[in-house]
């Protein structure tokens, strides 16, 4: 009997929390397309690979060129819905391709374009994938941020980096 009022009362905690997400992933997977934007400046592209070899987890993954100039791919993440928004970083996983890099991940308010936070800054070993973590911010009252990896050239030779498996989580 007890052991059943403890199952019992697990399954209630647990649907209680997933009532009131405070977490969102994506890893490129499924239709990509419609929730990825790309943008690049001067000598940069950037695209997603869905051979299913390359990807840090699942099948796809992202990547981005850089040989003078500068190239990102951002997507929205909808949190008027969070239960607490107080306490929140974001997260993403590179592979550096030609050298040690340093990936730089940015989360944006829309409304106003304001700039919540500013992740990385550390340099990522070369063919080997290691999390980018940004700082905590506060997301009260933010119905919606942009979430963006950007990288530039800054061995002043091109670049290439993968990436997957971005995520938004308040605590
Ligand atoms: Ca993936």
């Amino acid at each position: 009997m007890a052991m059943t009022a403890v199952v019992a009362l697990m399954a209630v905690f647990t649907g209680t929390a997933h009532a009131a997400p405070n977490f969102e992933s994506d890893g490129y997977e499924g239709n990509y397309g419609e929730r990825w934007v790309g943008e690049t400046g001067g000598y940069a592209t950037g695209g997603i690979e869905t051979d299913g070899v390359h990807a840090y987890k699942g099948s796809n993954n992202g990547w981005l060129f850089a040989g003078g100039g500068w190239a990102a791919q951002a997507r929205q993440f909808v949190v008027r819905d969070w239960a607490d928004r107080t306490d929140c970083e974001a997260r993403f996983w590179a592979n550096p391709q030609n050298s040690e890099e340093r990936m730089t991940l940015q989360v944006w308010n829309p409304n106003g374009w304001v700039l919540l936070a500013s992740g990385g800054g550390n340099f990522v070993p070369q063919g080997q994938w290691s999390q980018t973590v940004s700082r905590r911010f506060d997301l009260s009252g933010t119905d919606y941020v942009y979430v963006q990896a950007i990288m530039g050239a800054q061995h002043h030779s091109p670049q290439v980096i993968r990436y997957d498996e971005f995520e938004l989580e308040c605590f």
